[in-house]
């Protein structure tokens, strides 16, 4: 089994390179943000709580996330290795999903961090937020508040798995094929 986590501020194209990675690994994408959008598609009390959340650029409580990723995990017992894709997003999420991996026998293989500046994820955000249904990607507030949520509770989650040898740093400006044969170099020198 192959195991990524696919890590980076809000913005930083960990959805957009997540698609690429799964086309050609086949690894089984974990997308906590996905995951959450399709509970408030299907208007569950658990997405309506998130919905409010989300919309201030807040993180949803790490339960409720480690719960969710818990039972992905269960789903899928054949999986050639699992894309984390916006999770772990704090300490208390990364030590949950040490346990469920030592659960499983298993272990996360590399950390990809996503480097991208606050200018150029601004950028994208607020443009993104012209066309999408987006409520966290409307004004520029909340794209700021998403990025001080990311500097405060975030980014440290790095210094976790930098203790075990498993973070690799990535550019993630300019061409998307450009930053997904970087990441692609990564994976295979470690498969
Ligand atoms: P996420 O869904 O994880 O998404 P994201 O941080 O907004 O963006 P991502 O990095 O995936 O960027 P993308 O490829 O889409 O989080 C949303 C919210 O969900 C969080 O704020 C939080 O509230 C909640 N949440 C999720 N996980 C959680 C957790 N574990 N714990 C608690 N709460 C959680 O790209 C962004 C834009 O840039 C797109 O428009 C894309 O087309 C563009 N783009 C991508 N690559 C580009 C490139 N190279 N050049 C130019 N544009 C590019």
């Amino acid at each position: 089994m192959f195991n990524l986590i696919l890590f980076g501020p809000p913005g930083s194209g960990k959805g957009t390179q997540s698609e690429k990675i799964i086309a050609k690994y086949q690894t089984i994408h974990l997308s906590t943000g996905d995951l959450l959008r399709t509970e408030i598609a299907q208007e569950t009390a658990l997405g309506m709580e998130a919905k409010k959340i989300m919309a201030k650029g807040q993180l949803v409580p790490d339960e409720v996330v480690i719960g969710m990723i818990s039972s992905c995990l269960d789903k899928n017992p054949q999986a050639k290795g699992f894309l984390f894709d916006g999770f772990p997003r704090t300490e208390a999420q990364a030590e949950a999903l040490d346990k469920l991996m030592n659960l499983k026998k298993e272990t996360i293989n590399l950390f990809i961090a996503l480097e991208v500046s606050e200018e150029e994820i601004t950028g994208r955000l607020v443009k993104r937020g012209a066309t999408s249904n987006r409520p966290d990607d409307s004004k520029p507030a909340i794209i700021a508040q998403r990025i001080k949520v990311y500097k405060t509770e975030t980014e440290s989650v790095a210094d976790h798995y930098r203790k075990f040898g498993k973070v690799v740093m990535v550019s993630g400006e300019g061409d998307v094929e450009d930053i997904f044969e970087r990441i692609c170099k990564q994976i295979d020198s470690r498969l």
